[in-house]
Formats: C-alpha cells, structure tokens, sequence
C-alpha cells in the first residue's frame, strides 16, 4: 500500500452516493492505481461512506477520505484530504466549516493522518463551483497566483485544480505547477480515457479520475496504464 502522496501518480475517486456493483469495483481496486480516493459533493453520509469503505478495505489498495461533510467523517481511512477551496466566495468553504468540524471533533482526529488540499474550482457548471460559489474566471497568471499562495504562503502539500465534469486547459494546469516548489499539484476532471491521462499526467503530478468510472469503466481503467507504464 503507498501512503506516500508524494510518488502518486493516479487516483480513482468514488462517489458513495452513486453504485458501482461488486465486479466494476473489483477491477477499480486491482487496476494499480495508487489509491482510491472516497469523495463528492453531495449526498456524503455516514453511512454511504461506511459501506464504500468497507467494501474497498478487502483490497490492499490505499483508501482516503476526502473530507466533504463533518457528519460523515469516518474512522479507518488512510488518510483524510481536507479540501480549503482557495477560490470560494465565501469563508465557509475556506476555514469556517472547518473551524466547526474541528471543534466538534478535533480531538477525537489523529493528525498525522490528515492532508490539506488547497483547492482551485475552475468548471463554474459543476456542483462543487457552484455550491462553493468559486470565482471560476480566472486566467492562468490568476491560477499560478494561487499555487504560490498555496504553496508558499500557507505551505499545503496539495494544490488541487479542480475541473470536475469536464477538460481543463493543460497550459494553465502547467504553468502552474511550474510555480509549486513542494507542494504536489492534483488534476482532476474529465479524465475520460488515456489520451486524456497522457496530456494531464504530463502538466500534473498526480491525475485524479472520478466520472469515467460510472460512465465508461473501460475508459478509465485504460487511464491507469497510460500514467503508470
Ligand atoms: C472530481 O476531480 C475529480 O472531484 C475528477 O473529475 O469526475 O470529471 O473525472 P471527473
């Protein structure tokens, strides 16, 4: 199991508010990514996350939460990617709920365990745009600000550009992680096959798929070896 973000170059994200039968999931788990990532933006429970957990744990693939609700913080994760999204409108999605999350439950996490993503929303039609209201007009000297900001001034190890639901522009995702100097950039969104992988994975450290896994399994079990060799 590779609990070191720093040498991921793939990630599936799964969705416990959607299904994904027992073979599909099978072959998520085998495929060699480096680890399965359990997230979305709505309708995470405490127990649709407890169930996914339970059924990727039989594989010895590493499994992380990405934190989206304080009511479906599960224990047993790897580790838990806390999402601050850089570009939100308002405070809430910055520090405010985390500030509440850490109140009610601050004692109870091992921190050791816990990695900050800072996250940059660029698809202003996907739900996480829409409901962290990010600014998502922004060019890529606007983006590379961002990285730095991230990286230099609050010192996360992830800088996550988030394009969820459709192809971002890989210039703008290079010239930013030509900006990073430790933090590790994350590319997600409409990854949908290797071409796809090819071109993210050669502006990004680490490529994350997420829809393609429901809408065309092959497609997104081909992004593995193309990133991975
Ligand atoms: C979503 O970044 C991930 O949070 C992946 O995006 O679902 O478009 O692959 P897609």
């Amino acid at each position: 199991m590779n609990l070191d973000i720093s040498r991921w170059r793939h990630v599936f994200k799964l969705d416990p508010d959607r299904e994904i039968g027992d073979e599909a999931l099978d072959r998520v788990c085998l495929s060699g990514t480096d680890a399965i990532m359990v997230g979305g933006s709505t309708g995470v429970t405490f127990d649709n996350t407890v169930e996914l957990l339970a059924r990727v744990r039989r594989y010895e693939v590493a499994c992380v939460l990405e934190v989206s609700d304080e009511e479906a913080i599960v224990p047993g994760f790897d580790l838990y990617m806390i999402p601050v999204v850089l570009n939100a409108a308002r405070a809430e999605w910055v520090t405010g709920r985390h500030q509440r999350a850490i109140r009610d439950y601050g004692a109870m996490l091992d921190w050791s365990l816990v990695v900050p993503e800072g996250y940059v929303v660029l698809n202003a039609s996907s739900t996480v745009a829409q409901l962290t209201e990010a600014d998502t007009e922004l060019g890529d000297k606007d983006v590379a600000a961002y990285a730095r900001l991230a990286d230099k001034l609050l010192r996360l190890p992830v800088l996550y550009i988030e394009y969820s639901g459709s192809f971002g522009d890989m210039a703008l995702v290079k010239r930013a992680a030509a900006s990073l100097q430790q933090a590790r950039l994350f590319y997600g969104g409409g990854i949908d096959g290797p071409e796809r992988a090819r071109l993210a994975a050669d502006a990004a450290h680490t490529i994350v798929v997420g829809n393609a896994v429901y809408d065309d399994l092959a497609g997104a079990l081909a992004t593995v070896a193309a990133v991975k060799g």
